[in-house]
Protein backbone atom coordinates (compact mmCIF):
# COMPACT_ATOMS: atom_id res chain seq x y z
CA UNK A 1 0.00 0.00 0.00
CA UNK A 2 1.13 3.14 -1.13
CA UNK A 3 2.09 5.53 2.16
CA UNK A 4 0.24 8.77 0.50
CA UNK A 5 -3.24 9.20 -1.70
CA UNK A 6 -1.12 12.32 -3.58
CA UNK A 7 2.34 13.66 -3.46
CA UNK A 8 2.82 17.66 -5.04
CA UNK A 9 6.78 17.78 -5.18
CA UNK A 10 9.20 20.33 -6.07
CA UNK A 11 7.11 23.61 -5.71
CA UNK A 12 7.69 26.23 -3.66
CA UNK A 13 5.33 26.32 -0.76
CA UNK A 14 3.67 29.84 0.07
CA UNK A 15 1.48 30.17 3.22
CA UNK A 16 1.16 33.58 5.25
CA UNK A 17 4.35 32.54 7.29
CA UNK A 18 7.10 31.37 5.36
CA UNK A 19 7.81 29.97 1.84
CA UNK A 20 9.90 26.78 1.29
CA UNK A 21 10.66 24.30 -1.18
CA UNK A 22 9.25 20.99 0.31
CA UNK A 23 6.92 17.77 -0.93
CA UNK A 24 3.37 17.79 0.48
CA UNK A 25 1.62 14.22 1.49
CA UNK A 26 -2.06 14.05 0.90
CA UNK A 27 -3.75 11.15 2.64
CA UNK A 28 -7.62 11.15 3.77
CA UNK A 29 -8.02 14.44 2.35
CA UNK A 30 -5.68 15.77 4.54
CA UNK A 31 -1.72 17.16 4.73
CA UNK A 32 -0.18 14.33 6.72
CA UNK A 33 3.15 14.89 5.99
CA UNK A 34 5.91 17.64 4.73
CA UNK A 35 9.16 17.13 3.67
CA UNK A 36 11.78 16.17 0.93
CA UNK A 37 11.86 12.79 -0.84
CA UNK A 38 8.60 11.70 0.66
CA UNK A 39 7.66 7.90 -0.36
CA UNK A 40 5.35 7.86 -3.65
CA UNK A 41 1.86 8.57 -3.88
CA UNK A 42 -1.21 6.92 -5.47
CA UNK A 43 -1.26 10.32 -7.52
CA UNK A 44 1.70 12.05 -8.00
CA UNK A 45 2.21 15.58 -8.95
CA UNK A 46 4.79 17.34 -10.35
CA UNK A 47 5.03 21.28 -9.54
CA UNK A 48 8.35 22.05 -10.46
CA UNK A 49 8.46 25.52 -11.18
CA UNK A 50 4.96 26.63 -9.55
CA UNK A 51 4.31 28.07 -6.78
CA UNK A 52 2.17 25.77 -4.31
CA UNK A 53 -0.37 27.63 -1.66
CA UNK A 54 -3.30 27.43 0.31
CA UNK A 55 -6.47 27.26 -2.11
CA UNK A 56 -8.28 30.60 -1.54
CA UNK A 57 -11.08 31.50 1.07
CA UNK A 58 -13.28 34.04 -0.52
CA UNK A 59 -15.23 34.88 2.29
CA UNK A 60 -17.62 37.32 0.56
CA UNK A 61 -19.61 36.07 -2.36
CA UNK A 62 -23.49 36.06 -2.74
CA UNK A 63 -24.75 32.61 -4.34
CA UNK A 64 -28.70 32.55 -5.07
CA UNK A 65 -29.76 34.80 -2.56
CA UNK A 66 -33.28 35.44 -2.80
CA UNK A 67 -34.34 38.78 -4.98
CA UNK A 68 -36.67 40.83 -5.24
CA UNK A 69 -39.96 39.99 -7.91
CA UNK A 70 -38.67 39.63 -11.65
CA UNK A 71 -34.29 39.21 -10.49
CA UNK A 72 -32.52 36.45 -9.95
CA UNK A 73 -28.67 35.56 -9.16
CA UNK A 74 -26.96 34.16 -12.27
CA UNK A 75 -24.87 31.66 -10.14
CA UNK A 76 -25.98 29.48 -7.78
CA UNK A 77 -23.84 26.98 -5.62
CA UNK A 78 -22.94 24.80 -9.14
CA UNK A 79 -21.57 27.62 -10.98
CA UNK A 80 -20.59 30.01 -8.58
CA UNK A 81 -18.27 27.55 -6.95
CA UNK A 82 -17.02 26.31 -10.20
CA UNK A 83 -16.03 29.15 -11.13
CA UNK A 84 -14.61 29.53 -7.75
CA UNK A 85 -12.99 26.29 -8.12
CA UNK A 86 -11.03 27.15 -11.48
CA UNK A 87 -9.83 30.49 -10.09
CA UNK A 88 -7.78 28.68 -6.80
CA UNK A 89 -10.32 29.48 -4.50
CA UNK A 90 -11.29 26.16 -1.94
CA UNK A 91 -13.75 27.77 0.34
CA UNK A 92 -16.20 30.38 -0.23
CA UNK A 93 -18.91 31.85 2.27
CA UNK A 94 -21.98 33.48 0.98
CA UNK A 95 -24.45 34.55 2.84
CA UNK A 96 -27.58 33.46 4.39
CA UNK A 97 -30.08 36.51 4.09
CA UNK A 98 -33.16 36.48 6.37
CA UNK A 99 -36.27 38.44 4.59
CA UNK A 100 -37.81 41.19 6.69
CA UNK A 101 -40.79 39.04 8.60
CA UNK A 102 -38.97 35.93 8.16
CA UNK A 103 -37.49 33.66 11.22
CA UNK A 104 -33.40 33.79 10.88
CA UNK A 105 -33.17 29.77 11.46
CA UNK A 106 -35.76 29.72 7.99
CA UNK A 107 -33.54 31.30 6.21
CA UNK A 108 -30.54 29.46 7.09
CA UNK A 109 -32.91 26.40 6.15
CA UNK A 110 -33.85 27.98 2.84
CA UNK A 111 -29.80 28.63 1.80
CA UNK A 112 -29.38 25.19 2.74
CA UNK A 113 -31.96 23.72 0.61
CA UNK A 114 -30.41 26.02 -2.26
CA UNK A 115 -26.44 24.71 -1.52
CA UNK A 116 -28.24 20.96 -1.94
CA UNK A 117 -25.47 19.01 -3.10
CA UNK A 118 -24.40 21.26 -5.84
CA UNK A 119 -21.02 22.83 -4.21
CA UNK A 120 -17.14 22.01 -6.16
CA UNK A 121 -15.53 23.28 -3.26
CA UNK A 122 -16.29 24.01 0.25
CA UNK A 123 -18.57 26.44 2.10
CA UNK A 124 -19.73 27.90 4.71
CA UNK A 125 -22.68 30.63 5.33
CA UNK A 126 -22.56 34.12 6.64
CA UNK A 127 -25.98 35.25 7.78
CA UNK A 128 -28.03 38.76 7.00
CA UNK A 129 -29.32 40.47 9.57
CA UNK A 130 -32.48 42.43 8.09
CA UNK A 131 -34.91 41.92 11.40
CA UNK A 132 -33.46 41.53 14.72
CA UNK A 133 -36.74 41.30 16.35
CA UNK A 134 -36.41 40.20 20.27
CA UNK A 135 -37.24 36.50 19.88
CA UNK A 136 -34.37 36.61 16.92
CA UNK A 137 -31.55 38.26 19.15
CA UNK A 138 -32.25 36.38 22.17
CA UNK A 139 -33.29 32.97 20.67
CA UNK A 140 -32.37 32.76 17.35
CA UNK A 141 -29.02 34.50 17.03
CA UNK A 142 -26.90 33.09 20.05
CA UNK A 143 -28.34 29.35 18.75
CA UNK A 144 -27.32 29.72 15.40
CA UNK A 145 -24.05 31.12 16.67
CA UNK A 146 -23.25 27.97 18.68
CA UNK A 147 -24.39 25.84 15.63
CA UNK A 148 -21.41 27.15 13.42
CA UNK A 149 -23.31 30.58 12.15
CA UNK A 150 -20.62 32.67 13.79
CA UNK A 151 -20.95 35.56 11.38
CA UNK A 152 -23.33 37.25 10.06
CA UNK A 153 -23.64 40.93 8.30
CA UNK A 154 -25.42 44.00 8.75
CA UNK A 155 -26.57 46.90 5.90
CA UNK A 156 -26.51 50.30 7.03
CA UNK A 157 -28.36 51.20 3.72
CA UNK A 158 -30.53 49.34 1.19
CA UNK A 159 -34.69 49.77 2.11
CA UNK A 160 -35.52 45.95 2.72
CA UNK A 161 -32.15 45.20 4.80
CA UNK A 162 -30.87 48.44 7.07
CA UNK A 163 -30.64 48.47 10.67
CA UNK A 164 -30.96 51.77 11.85
CA UNK A 165 -28.34 52.94 14.59
CA UNK A 166 -30.07 51.38 17.56
CA UNK A 167 -31.02 48.23 15.91
CA UNK A 168 -27.17 47.70 15.28
CA UNK A 169 -26.28 48.37 18.61
CA UNK A 170 -28.72 45.37 20.38
CA UNK A 171 -27.03 43.50 17.51
CA UNK A 172 -23.51 44.08 18.09
CA UNK A 173 -24.02 43.18 21.50
CA UNK A 174 -25.40 39.58 21.44
CA UNK A 175 -22.18 39.35 18.43
CA UNK A 176 -20.06 40.25 21.88
CA UNK A 177 -22.08 38.06 24.04
CA UNK A 178 -22.30 35.26 21.97
CA UNK A 179 -18.72 35.72 20.18
CA UNK A 180 -19.66 36.19 16.57
CA UNK A 181 -18.10 38.25 13.97
CA UNK A 182 -20.32 41.41 12.68
CA UNK A 183 -20.10 42.44 9.01
CA UNK A 184 -20.86 45.93 8.25
CA UNK A 185 -21.91 47.36 5.01
CA UNK A 186 -21.18 51.02 5.64
CA UNK A 187 -22.93 53.60 3.72
CA UNK A 188 -25.64 56.18 5.12
CA UNK A 189 -28.62 55.50 3.50
CA UNK A 190 -30.64 58.97 3.87
CA UNK A 191 -27.74 60.14 1.89
CA UNK A 192 -28.04 58.23 -0.99
CA UNK A 193 -32.16 58.52 -0.83
CA UNK A 194 -31.52 61.83 -1.30
CA UNK A 195 -28.80 62.24 -3.65
CA UNK A 196 -30.89 59.29 -5.74
CA UNK A 197 -33.91 61.59 -5.60
CA UNK A 198 -32.12 64.97 -6.43
CA UNK A 199 -30.63 63.61 -9.52
CA UNK A 200 -33.71 61.51 -10.96
CA UNK A 201 -35.70 65.08 -10.24
CA UNK A 202 -32.80 66.62 -12.89
CA UNK A 203 -33.21 63.87 -15.06
CA UNK A 204 -29.89 62.02 -14.12
CA UNK A 205 -30.55 58.22 -14.47
CA UNK A 206 -28.04 56.57 -16.52
CA UNK A 207 -25.43 54.46 -14.70
CA UNK A 208 -22.67 56.66 -14.17
CA UNK A 209 -25.01 58.52 -11.69
CA UNK A 210 -25.03 55.69 -9.43
CA UNK A 211 -21.59 56.49 -8.82
CA UNK A 212 -22.61 59.96 -7.85
CA UNK A 213 -25.65 59.08 -5.70
CA UNK A 214 -23.16 57.48 -3.47
CA UNK A 215 -19.88 59.73 -2.46
CA UNK A 216 -17.02 58.91 -0.89
CA UNK A 217 -18.61 61.04 1.92
CA UNK A 218 -21.29 59.18 2.62
CA UNK A 219 -19.23 55.22 2.92
CA UNK A 220 -16.96 57.83 5.66
CA UNK A 221 -19.88 58.89 7.10
CA UNK A 222 -21.03 55.66 8.09
CA UNK A 223 -17.84 53.91 8.45
CA UNK A 224 -17.03 56.51 11.48
CA UNK A 225 -20.66 55.82 12.64
CA UNK A 226 -20.20 51.95 12.63
CA UNK A 227 -16.94 51.97 14.25
CA UNK A 228 -18.51 54.29 17.36
CA UNK A 229 -21.30 51.82 17.49
CA UNK A 230 -18.36 49.61 17.90
CA UNK A 231 -16.57 51.24 20.41
CA UNK A 232 -19.92 51.77 22.44
CA UNK A 233 -20.18 47.80 22.73
CA UNK A 234 -16.96 47.07 23.12
CA UNK A 235 -16.60 44.60 20.02
CA UNK A 236 -14.41 44.25 17.46
CA UNK A 237 -16.35 44.72 13.71
CA UNK A 238 -15.16 43.99 9.54
CA UNK A 239 -16.19 46.97 7.59
CA UNK A 240 -16.31 44.99 4.25
CA UNK A 241 -15.59 46.19 0.69
CA UNK A 242 -13.67 49.41 1.83
CA UNK A 243 -13.51 51.35 -1.19
CA UNK A 244 -11.29 54.30 -0.15
CA UNK A 245 -9.43 57.06 1.10
CA UNK A 246 -11.66 58.32 3.32
CA UNK A 247 -13.08 55.20 5.32
CA UNK A 248 -9.62 53.94 5.42
CA UNK A 249 -8.45 57.25 7.03
CA UNK A 250 -11.45 56.71 9.55
CA UNK A 251 -10.12 53.07 9.87
CA UNK A 252 -6.59 54.47 10.58
CA UNK A 253 -7.98 56.73 13.81
CA UNK A 254 -9.80 53.67 15.02
CA UNK A 255 -6.75 51.98 15.17
CA UNK A 256 -4.71 54.38 16.26
CA UNK A 257 -7.66 54.30 18.88
CA UNK A 258 -6.69 50.56 19.97
CA UNK A 259 -9.85 49.97 18.95
CA UNK A 260 -10.26 46.17 17.03
CA UNK A 261 -11.56 47.47 13.43
CA UNK A 262 -11.01 44.68 10.63
CA UNK A 263 -11.08 45.96 6.79
CA UNK A 264 -11.80 44.05 3.85
CA UNK A 265 -11.62 45.56 0.19
CA UNK A 266 -12.05 44.01 -3.36
CA UNK A 267 -10.54 43.84 -6.49
CA UNK A 268 -13.07 46.51 -7.94
CA UNK A 269 -11.33 49.38 -5.87
CA UNK A 270 -8.20 48.46 -7.03
CA UNK A 271 -9.26 47.40 -10.58
CA UNK A 272 -11.95 49.89 -11.36
CA UNK A 273 -13.19 53.36 -11.47
CA UNK A 274 -16.19 55.73 -11.52
CA UNK A 275 -15.53 55.92 -15.35
CA UNK A 276 -16.07 52.23 -15.95
CA UNK A 277 -19.80 53.29 -14.80
CA UNK A 278 -19.94 55.86 -18.20
CA UNK A 279 -20.05 54.85 -21.36
CA UNK A 280 -24.46 55.04 -21.81
CA UNK A 281 -25.91 51.34 -20.38
CA UNK A 282 -22.79 49.24 -20.48
CA UNK A 283 -21.99 50.91 -17.37
CA UNK A 284 -24.73 49.04 -15.59
CA UNK A 285 -21.98 45.96 -16.05
CA UNK A 286 -20.01 47.74 -13.17
CA UNK A 287 -22.67 49.40 -11.22
CA UNK A 288 -21.84 48.28 -7.26
CA UNK A 289 -22.21 49.52 -3.76
CA UNK A 290 -19.78 51.46 -2.74
CA UNK A 291 -18.82 52.29 -6.41
CA UNK A 292 -15.33 52.25 -7.68
CA UNK A 293 -13.69 55.66 -6.95
CA UNK A 294 -10.88 56.65 -9.23
CA UNK A 295 -6.96 56.29 -9.38
CA UNK A 296 -6.03 58.47 -6.40
CA UNK A 297 -8.07 55.92 -4.51
CA UNK A 298 -6.94 53.10 -5.68
CA UNK A 299 -3.39 54.13 -4.99
CA UNK A 300 -4.60 54.59 -1.44
CA UNK A 301 -6.39 51.46 -1.13
CA UNK A 302 -3.04 49.88 -2.06
CA UNK A 303 -1.04 51.28 0.71
CA UNK A 304 -3.88 50.41 2.91
CA UNK A 305 -2.74 46.37 1.52
CA UNK A 306 0.83 46.78 1.71
CA UNK A 307 0.86 48.68 5.32
CA UNK A 308 -1.39 45.75 7.15
CA UNK A 309 -4.37 48.26 7.58
CA UNK A 310 -6.80 45.64 5.66
CA UNK A 311 -7.32 41.86 7.19
CA UNK A 312 -8.48 40.42 3.41
CA UNK A 313 -9.73 40.94 0.15
CA UNK A 314 -12.72 39.37 -1.01
CA UNK A 315 -14.66 39.31 -4.39
CA UNK A 316 -17.99 40.56 -3.47
CA UNK A 317 -19.07 38.30 -6.52
CA UNK A 318 -22.94 39.39 -6.99
CA UNK A 319 -23.47 38.03 -10.51
CA UNK A 320 -26.39 39.62 -12.48
CA UNK A 321 -26.47 38.75 -16.35
CA UNK A 322 -25.95 42.34 -18.37
CA UNK A 323 -28.39 40.95 -21.09
CA UNK A 324 -31.12 39.39 -18.91
CA UNK A 325 -34.30 40.36 -17.84
CA UNK A 326 -33.43 39.02 -14.26
CA UNK A 327 -30.56 41.07 -14.02
CA UNK A 328 -28.81 44.54 -15.36
CA UNK A 329 -32.00 44.71 -17.55
CA UNK A 330 -34.81 44.02 -15.37
CA UNK A 331 -37.63 43.16 -17.09
CA UNK A 332 -35.49 43.70 -20.41
CA UNK A 333 -35.65 47.44 -20.28
CA UNK A 334 -33.09 49.68 -19.75
CA UNK A 335 -34.03 51.46 -16.19
CA UNK A 336 -32.53 54.28 -14.06
CA UNK A 337 -29.76 53.93 -12.13
CA UNK A 338 -32.07 53.23 -8.94
CA UNK A 339 -33.32 50.13 -10.28
CA UNK A 340 -30.13 48.33 -11.53
CA UNK A 341 -29.56 45.46 -8.97
CA UNK A 342 -26.29 46.18 -7.48
CA UNK A 343 -23.41 43.70 -7.98
CA UNK A 344 -20.58 42.76 -10.16
CA UNK A 345 -18.67 39.14 -10.50
CA UNK A 346 -15.29 38.28 -9.84
CA UNK A 347 -14.86 35.18 -7.86
CA UNK A 348 -12.78 33.27 -10.54
CA UNK A 349 -10.40 36.68 -11.31
CA UNK A 350 -10.25 37.76 -7.38
CA UNK A 351 -6.67 35.68 -7.14
CA UNK A 352 -5.18 36.39 -10.20
CA UNK A 353 -5.57 39.81 -10.36
CA UNK A 354 -4.29 40.55 -7.01
CA UNK A 355 -1.11 38.02 -7.72
CA UNK A 356 -0.01 40.19 -10.77
CA UNK A 357 -0.65 43.55 -9.47
CA UNK A 358 0.20 42.71 -6.16
CA UNK A 359 2.95 40.60 -5.97
CA UNK A 360 4.43 40.55 -9.35
CA UNK A 361 4.54 44.34 -9.18
CA UNK A 362 6.08 44.16 -5.38
CA UNK A 363 3.30 45.64 -4.12
CA UNK A 364 2.20 42.58 -1.68
CA UNK A 365 4.71 39.95 -0.64
CA UNK A 366 3.62 36.08 -1.47
CA UNK A 367 3.32 36.04 2.42
CA UNK A 368 1.22 38.69 2.32
CA UNK A 369 -1.29 37.83 -0.58
CA UNK A 370 -1.38 34.36 1.76
CA UNK A 371 -2.82 36.06 4.46
CA UNK A 372 -5.20 38.43 2.86
CA UNK A 373 -6.52 35.93 0.39
CA UNK A 374 -6.96 32.90 2.75
CA UNK A 375 -5.36 32.56 6.05
CA UNK A 376 -7.03 35.78 7.46
CA UNK A 377 -10.39 35.17 6.35
CA UNK A 378 -9.94 31.63 7.47
CA UNK A 379 -9.22 32.84 11.07
CA UNK A 380 -11.52 35.67 10.76
CA UNK A 381 -14.25 33.43 10.42
CA UNK A 382 -13.40 30.55 12.86
CA UNK A 383 -12.42 28.03 9.86
CA UNK A 384 -8.37 28.18 10.50
CA UNK A 385 -6.52 25.79 10.82
CA UNK A 386 -8.72 23.64 8.86
CA UNK A 387 -8.77 26.17 6.19
CA UNK A 388 -5.92 28.67 5.10
CA UNK A 389 -2.37 27.09 5.61
CA UNK A 390 -0.70 24.20 3.95
CA UNK A 391 0.16 22.32 7.50
CA UNK A 392 0.06 19.11 9.22
CA UNK A 393 -3.34 18.12 9.64
CA UNK A 394 -4.92 20.74 7.49
CA UNK A 395 -7.58 20.18 5.04
CA UNK A 396 -5.49 19.16 1.52
CA UNK A 397 -6.92 22.39 -0.10
CA UNK A 398 -4.05 23.69 -2.64
CA UNK A 399 -3.81 25.68 -5.18
CA UNK A 400 -1.14 25.34 -7.38
CA UNK A 401 0.20 28.04 -9.77
CA UNK A 402 2.16 28.89 -12.91
CA UNK A 403 3.34 32.12 -11.76
CA UNK A 404 4.85 33.33 -15.06
CA UNK A 405 1.76 32.34 -17.24
CA UNK A 406 0.25 35.32 -18.87
CA UNK A 407 -3.16 35.11 -19.78
CA UNK A 408 -5.35 38.32 -21.37
CA UNK A 409 -9.09 38.25 -19.44
CA UNK A 410 -12.15 37.37 -21.45
CA UNK A 411 -15.34 36.39 -20.31
CA UNK A 412 -15.51 33.10 -22.50
CA UNK A 413 -12.56 31.70 -20.54
CA UNK A 414 -14.52 32.28 -17.04
CA UNK A 415 -16.45 29.36 -15.47
CA UNK A 416 -19.81 31.96 -14.02
CA UNK A 417 -23.12 32.10 -15.90
CA UNK A 418 -22.62 35.70 -15.96
CA UNK A 419 -22.36 37.26 -19.77
CA UNK A 420 -19.71 39.71 -18.72
CA UNK A 421 -16.48 40.27 -17.10
CA UNK A 422 -15.71 43.86 -15.96
CA UNK A 423 -12.23 42.88 -16.49
CA UNK A 424 -12.24 42.02 -20.24
CA UNK A 425 -9.19 42.64 -21.83
CA UNK A 426 -6.85 43.30 -18.72
CA UNK A 427 -3.58 41.08 -18.87
CA UNK A 428 -2.29 39.45 -16.04
CA UNK A 429 0.37 37.52 -15.17
CA UNK A 430 -0.24 34.08 -12.88
CA UNK A 431 -2.71 32.24 -12.85
CA UNK A 432 -3.79 28.87 -10.87
CA UNK A 433 -3.30 25.48 -13.16
CA UNK A 434 -4.17 23.02 -10.40
CA UNK A 435 -7.08 23.02 -7.34
CA UNK A 436 -7.48 20.59 -4.93
CA UNK A 437 -10.04 20.43 -2.26
CA UNK A 438 -9.46 17.95 0.25
CA UNK A 439 -6.87 16.13 -1.64
CA UNK A 440 -9.36 15.74 -5.12
CA UNK A 441 -8.60 17.60 -7.94
CA UNK A 442 -11.39 20.36 -9.06
CA UNK A 443 -9.40 21.97 -11.47
CA UNK A 444 -6.45 20.31 -13.83
CA UNK A 445 -5.60 21.41 -17.33
CA UNK A 446 -7.53 24.08 -18.01
CA UNK A 447 -10.41 21.32 -17.13
CA UNK A 448 -12.74 21.95 -14.22
CA UNK A 449 -13.53 18.36 -13.20
CA UNK A 450 -14.68 18.17 -9.98
CA UNK A 451 -16.56 15.50 -8.72
CA UNK A 452 -20.26 16.09 -8.32
CA UNK A 453 -21.24 17.57 -5.11
CA UNK A 454 -17.61 17.49 -3.83
CA UNK A 455 -18.04 20.85 -1.84
CA UNK A 456 -18.87 20.18 1.78
CA UNK A 457 -20.60 22.56 4.50
CA UNK A 458 -18.28 23.75 7.10
CA UNK A 459 -19.49 24.94 10.22
CA UNK A 460 -17.32 27.65 11.54
CA UNK A 461 -15.83 28.06 15.20
CA UNK A 462 -15.78 30.93 17.27
CA UNK A 463 -13.61 33.30 15.49
CA UNK A 464 -10.70 34.01 17.77
CA UNK A 465 -10.33 37.78 16.00
CA UNK A 466 -13.91 38.50 17.28
CA UNK A 467 -13.23 37.98 21.06
CA UNK A 468 -13.51 40.78 23.30
CA UNK A 469 -10.69 41.73 25.05
CA UNK A 470 -10.98 41.40 28.69
CA UNK A 471 -11.96 44.63 30.42
CA UNK A 472 -8.81 45.17 32.39
CA UNK A 473 -6.89 45.60 29.35
CA UNK A 474 -9.30 47.84 27.71
CA UNK A 475 -8.38 51.70 27.14
CA UNK A 476 -9.93 53.85 29.55
CA UNK A 477 -11.79 55.83 26.54
CA UNK A 478 -14.06 52.28 26.53
CA UNK A 479 -17.35 52.08 27.63
CA UNK A 480 -16.59 48.82 29.04
CA UNK A 481 -18.50 45.52 29.09
CA UNK A 482 -22.23 47.96 29.17
CA UNK A 483 -24.05 45.14 27.37
CA UNK A 484 -22.75 42.55 30.03
CA UNK A 485 -23.87 45.07 32.90
CA UNK A 486 -27.26 45.31 30.85
CA UNK A 487 -27.10 42.01 31.36
CA UNK A 488 -26.81 41.91 35.07
CA UNK A 489 -29.60 44.56 35.17
CA UNK A 490 -32.26 42.33 33.05
CA UNK A 491 -31.41 39.20 35.58
CA UNK A 492 -32.22 41.61 38.28
CA UNK A 493 -35.57 42.48 36.56
CA UNK A 494 -34.25 45.74 34.77
CA UNK A 495 -34.35 46.48 31.20
CA UNK A 496 -32.66 44.02 28.58
CA UNK A 497 -30.38 45.28 25.59
N1 LIG B 1 -23.16 45.57 -2.81
C1 LIG B 1 -23.50 44.83 -1.76
O1 LIG B 1 -23.59 45.32 -0.65
N2 LIG B 1 -23.79 43.54 -1.93
C2 LIG B 1 -23.79 42.91 -3.18
C3 LIG B 1 -23.26 43.67 -4.26
C4 LIG B 1 -23.05 45.09 -4.05
O2 LIG B 1 -22.74 45.82 -4.96
ZN1 LIG C 1 -22.37 45.04 1.13
ZN1 LIG D 1 -21.67 41.84 -0.81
Amino acid sequence: MKDFDTVIRNGLIATAAETMYADIGIRGGRVVALGQELARGRDEIDARGKLVMPGGVDAHCHFDQPMEDGLRMADDFLTGTRSAACGGTTTVIPFAQQIKGQSLRAAVEDYHRRAGRKASVDYAFHMIVTDPTPEVLREELPALIAEGYSSFKIYMTYDDMKLDDRQILRTLAVARRHGALAMIHAENADCIAWLTETLEEAGHTAPAYHATSRPMAIEREATHRAITLSELVDVPILIVHVSGREAIDQIRWAHGRGLRIYAETCPQYLFLTADNLGGGYEGAKCVCSPPPRDRANQRVVWEGLSDGLFTLVSSDHAPFRFDGPEGKKPGGKEVGFRHIPNGIPGVETRLPLLFSEGVRTGRISLNQFVSLTSTNPARLYGLHPRKGTIAIGSDADIAIWDPDKEVTIENGMLHHEVDYTPYEGMQVTGWPVTTLVRGERVWDGGQFCAPAGHGEFLPCGKPEMARPRPQDTAGGHYVGNLPDALAKLSKAGGHAA
